[in-house]
């Protein structure tokens, strides 16, 4: 009886120790496949404690019963252990691999933009943008001009004063030698030749603007041998000075983004229209805190009138039947003043500072629905 106590009792200190000792291997193990040879080094089919209960069988039944109570309460420590290292272990890894896939989503994209869109090709892209939403069309046509197109269908004879005032620069003779006023080639120093051109392919109603580059020989802070000018035409049975006076008023007010705007029509001659009008505003300030102009009250912008008949004519127009008005403005001044850029030649050096300075982002893009020059001008 004594023996049988005595004997029991240091089964069961055999069995606490094993306890312990198989629930240190548990705790040390480092990841969980590790953590997996444990458990077949215990659990598995020739495991440890599954060699112990393979031994059951030789025990008397009494002892059985004891023996095999205690080892089934060792395996399910053992396994509880397992369980809960297991968890640990599973939680660490996932955290380690979180923290290595971290992705700020907060960081720009990458590769970075680095390009930017020009004042001119902005400028350029807002007022198409105005336009375009009035219905007028984009008409585009050839830098190199003959001298009908540029000249003579515009109301400019031959020596005419203004064919000197554009300082035009002549393309070389062609080869039959002529000094023929009428046989020379020029680029062109406006782009009126191509509403000509226009007038000649088609019938009224007309309504399109003329965007592009245009060349005179001058050169200082205001002035480049190659400017940027947009002109619009407007042709029907009953366009007057009052359809030019709206058209250009919304205009006005769509581009500097203002709702209001103070305008004013000065008189004045161009051999193309009659009459004539010089377009001012009154400086404000810009919703970029950018003061329009130099401090004057009124800053001119445009030159517009009705269409003079002999032009309408030149473009195989009926000027009795039909009637109505042209404009012009210079996009390179438009970008000065709405940007607040101070010398003209630096548009045209090609310097990367300067671009990434008054340049644009591709992605603000002038449209009307989404903010003519992006966010609020800046850049
Ligand atoms: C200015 C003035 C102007 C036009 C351009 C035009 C074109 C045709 C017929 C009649 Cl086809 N006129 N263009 C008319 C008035 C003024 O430009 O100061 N531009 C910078």
């Amino acid at each position: 009886m004594t023996v049988h106590k005595q004997q029991n009792g240091g089964k069961m200190e055999n069995l606490e120790s094993l306890k312990n000792e198989l629930v240190a291997q548990v705790q040390a193990a480092a990841d969980i496949r590790q953590l997996e040879d444990v458990r077949v080094a215990v659990l598995g089919k020739k495991g440890r404690v599954t060699e112990m209960m393979k031994t059951l069988g030789t025990l008397s039944p009494e002892e059985r019963k004891e023996a095999g109570r205690e080892l089934n309460i060792l395996k399910t420590e053992v396994e509880t252990a397992l369980e809960e290292r297991k968890e640990a272990l599973s939680a660490a890894e996932l955290n380690a691999k979180l923290a290595q896939e971290k992705i700020d989503v907060t960081l720009p994209v990458r590769p970075e933009n680095q390009g930017r869109i020009h004042p001119v090709s902005q400028i350029y892209e807002e007022v198409v943008a105005i336009f375009g939403q009035m219905g007028f069309e984009v008409a585009e046509g050839p830098d190199i001009e003959d001298d009908f197109h540029n000249f003579t269908a515009l109301n400019l004879p031959p020596n005419h004063p203004a064919r000197q005032m554009h300082d035009t620069f002549y393309l070389p003779k062609e080869a039959n030698g002529s000094t023929d006023i009428d046989d020379s080639y020029i680029v062109r120093t406006h782009t009126s030749p191509v509403q000509i051109r226009t007038m000649e392919k088609q019938q009224p109603p007309i309504r399109v603007i003329a965007p592009g580059r245009t060349y005179r020989s001058d050169y200082d802070a205001t002035h480049t041998p190659m400017f940027h000018q947009i002109e619009g035409l407007v042709i029907d049975t009953n366009i007057t000075m009052a359809h030019l006076k709206g058209c250009l008023y919304n205009f006005i007010k769509a581009f500097f983004e203002l709702d209001e705007i103070p305008v004013r029509y000065r008189p004045s001659f161009f051999p193309f229209t009659e009459p004539s009008a010089e377009m001012d505003i009154g400086c404000k300030k810009t919703k970029n805190e950018l003061k329009i102009g130099a401090g004057t009250d009124w800053l001119e912008i445009l030159g517009c009138g009705m269409v003079h008949p002999n032009v309408l004519r030149a473009g195989g127009i009926d000027p009795d039947k039909y009637q109505g008005f042209a404009f012009g403005l210079g996009l390179d001044r438009l970008a000065m003043l709405k940007y607040g850029i101070p010398d003209l030649r630096t548009f045209f050096e090609s310097d990367v500072r300067w671009l990434k300075h008054y340049g644009f982002t591709p992605l603000d893009m002038a449209s009307m629905t989404g903010g003519l020059s992006g966010n609020g001008g800046v850049r």
